[in-house]
């Protein structure tokens, strides 16, 4: 299936892909986060064991239609992330998601135990990884964009400013 253009016209860098629409709630901030830097991205829902073959296709196809990276997201036996990287030569990140009893730790080490030569690039369970995800996407990008680069370091920037108010917030609170 062709890629979706974009606002601006543009076909989307980044896919964002999920196991199941029961993770869309957690992997919506991967979506969001990239939107932050102003890319849209291309969301599909993709199971490595429950529909393998439309899985193996998209992961083929990705990089001839202009995708330059793919999220991941996927719970449980979460081998999404791997069934992708086995299929393309794209940088693939991989989010471990809650669900079931295990809390996240059987996802994660689905995704991130990998064997040398088929590299997921793995981040925290849930949402802190969704975030970080598309974070990684965009610094993957920037390499070759340097209006992303920019952004980036604009990002950097304002999380130092935010961390220096909390810490004159709290040293006032003391001094009281
Ligand atoms: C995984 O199984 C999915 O990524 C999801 O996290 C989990 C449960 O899927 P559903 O039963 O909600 O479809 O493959």
């Amino acid at each position: 299936m062709a890629a979706r253009p974009a606002a601006g016209g543009a076909a989307p860098k980044v896919a964002v892909l999920m196991g199941s629409d029961s993770d869309l709630p957690v992997m919506k901030l991967a979506v969001e986060g990239l939107k932050a830097f102003g890319l849209e991205s291309e969301v599909r829902v993709l199971s490595a064991h429950r529909s393998p073959e439309a899985t193996a296709e998209f992961s083929r196809e990705a990089a001839g239609r202009g995708i330059g990276v793919i999220i991941c997201g996927a719970g449980a036996a979460a081998h999404l992330a791997g069934a992708v990287a086995a299929q393309t030569t794209l940088p693939v990140i991989g989010v471990p998601l809650v669900s079931g009893s295990l809390g996240g730790l059987d996802a994660l080490l689905a995704t991130v135990q990998m064997p040398p030569g088929v590299p997921v690039a793995t981040v925290a369970v849930g949402e802190l990884g969704a975030r970080n995800a598309a974070v990684l996407a965009v610094q993957i990008l920037a390499g070759a964009d340097p209006e992303l680069a920019g952004k980036l370091r604009k990002h950097k920037a304002e999380m130092a400013a935010g961390v220096a108010a909390k810490d004159r917030k709290v040293r006032e609170g003391l001094s009281v």
